[in-house]
């Protein structure tokens, strides 16, 4: 009702700025499908999935959702749910087969055919060039991430797909989490859960990975800036860790910041790609664990970015202690809320206290930031009557969207917010046992059936609302 007050204050109805981005989430391995079509050549998840063992079910990407063929079918069902933003990942392997070099027209044709779809129904495209599906002949040359060569030829790649698309597609994302392709897929002393699978002799060589991937980014901004016809922008997307203060108070506020510099991968991985430098912090605790940096690396990696896309799905609580580091980071007990992934923690003020993070504690309050990811699996209900039943997701998604919202009514620079997933996908080592879409596929006829959450967000987006 108009005249209700509460109706009428953003702060009580969570009302989101009519220039907010909604939008929602896929990558290409996850979705596509159609692995050996139009010249595409195996990546890493390719090799990867046909290891036995190393995917549950042995699920591998091969079909996926199908979303190769059906794609015109899943832009129907996006300007269903009312999205005007949507981000995908294009495969390196479908547009360059050897990984470098000669160019696959093919595969652009269809990134190029998806791109005028969505703007047909006046989405707007927004494309990660790189969501962990290394070209095979990349892996098989040089070791991909191992060698520094990757960089290169993944700026070469950014270059070709930008000359090519770049007159419809303006915002662009480099790299999406270097964390979980280079210290997961190369991780010392444990199988690792993520392709290649390779286990390199030391945390240095893990180290020089991501490291290589750093410059990847830099000297991929460097080529889409470059090569685009038309002013873009650019984005790097990343899953930092989000210490959160056990209480709003100053001291375990600095606590927070603390230990911002250690926990994860953030003083190796955020901080060179937003500051210019690692964290002098980590630098310590590593000694001779750290990457070899050549002279000119931080300049390469420290680019001007015109956003940084925030992946958040869980954070760990921090408080101040009377310790040598000023912190501690508090284990959480069994009965703690967990949705259905063992590290999917329900802790939705890590989506604020991320954002402040990169703002207060590495200094870069003007940069704009947007989700690009947040959602969860949960175990859906279907009914006889044929619905799909998630009230789990919907509560998670509630409070996480609460906490964008108090981002942006304090003033921090929170522009969108993109859901993951549209879709249920193949969810990495989980293969198809979890389940984190809006849409449930029903794999065997590759049904679509919009879930109870994708009615509750449509609803939040008509409203542009927390509803
Ligand atoms: C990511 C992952 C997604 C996962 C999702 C759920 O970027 O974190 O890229 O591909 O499917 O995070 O685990």
């Amino acid at each position: 009702m108009a005249s209700d007050p509460i109706a009428r204050s953003p702060t009580a109805s969570y009302q989101f700025p009519d220039t907010f981005m909604w939008g929602a989430a896929t990558a290409a391995y996850q979705i596509e499908g159609a692995i050996d079509e139009d010249g595409r050549t195996p990546s890493v998840w390719d090799t990867f999935t046909d290891l036995p063992g190393r995917v549950l079910n042995d699920d591998t990407g091969a079909i996926a959702c199908d979303h190769y063929h059906r794609y015109v079918e899943d832009v129907a069902l996006m300007a269903r749910l009312g999205i005007k933003h949507y981000r995908f990942s294009l495969a390196w392997s479908r547009i360059m087969p050897d990984g470098r070099g000669q160019v696959n027209e093919a595969g652009i044709d269809f990134y190029r055919r998806l791109v005028d779809c969505l703007r047909d129904h006046g989405i707007t495209p927004h494309a990660t060039l790189f969501h962990w599906d290394s070209p095979q002949a990349l892996e098989d040359l040089y070791g991909s991430w191992r060698s520094r060569e990757m960089a290169q030829d993944f700026a070469d790649y950014a270059t070709a797909v930008v000359s090519r698309l770049g007159d419809r597609i303006t915002h662009w994302m480099t790299i999406n989490e270097i964390v979980c392709f280079t210290h997961l897929g190369y991780g010392v002393g444990k199988v690792p859960p993520h392709a290649p699978g390779t286990v390199v002799r030391s945390q240095k060589e893990v180290w020089q990975t991501s490291h290589h991937a750093l410059l990847a980014h830099g000297l991929a901004c460097q080529a889409i800036r470059a090569a685009s016809a038309t002013p873009c922008s650019i984005a790097l997307v990343d899953n930092f860790s989000v210490p959160v203060p056990i209480a709003e108070s100053p001291d375990h506020i600095a606590a927070a910041k603390r230990a911002f510099h250690t926990l994860g991968t953030n003083g190796g991985i955020i901080f060179p790609a937003l500051t210019g430098a690692y964290s002098p912090v980590l630098l310590e605790q590593l000694g001779a664990d750290a990457p070899d940096i050549h002279a000119d690396d931080l300049n390469t990696i420290f680019q001007p970015l015109d956003a940084l896309g925030f992946n958040v799905y869980t954070g760990n609580y921090v408080r101040a202690a009377d310790n040598a580091q000023g912190f501690e980071v508090l284990p959480l007990s069994a009965s703690y809320p967990r949705l259905n992934m063992p590290w999917l923690w329900v802790v939705p003020t890590a989506l604020y206290w991320g954002i402040r993070h990169v703002s207060e504690t590495l200094g870069r309050g003007n940069l704009p930031l947007f989700i690009s990811e947040n959602g969860c699996a949960s175990e859906d209900i279907l009914t006889p009557a044929g619905e799909v039943i998630d009230c789990c997701r919907i509560f998670y998604l509630r409070q996480h969207l609460k906490a964008a919202h108090r981002a942006v009514q304090e003033g921090y620079p929170l522009h969108g917010y993109f859901l993951w997933s549209l879709l249920d996908n193949f969810e990495w080592a989980w293969g198809y046992t979890r389940r984190f879409g809006l849409t449930y596929i029903d794999y065997p006829t590759q049904a679509r059936i919009p879930k109870a959450s994708f009615n509750w967000y449509c609803e939040c987006i008509r409203q542009n609302r927390v509803v």
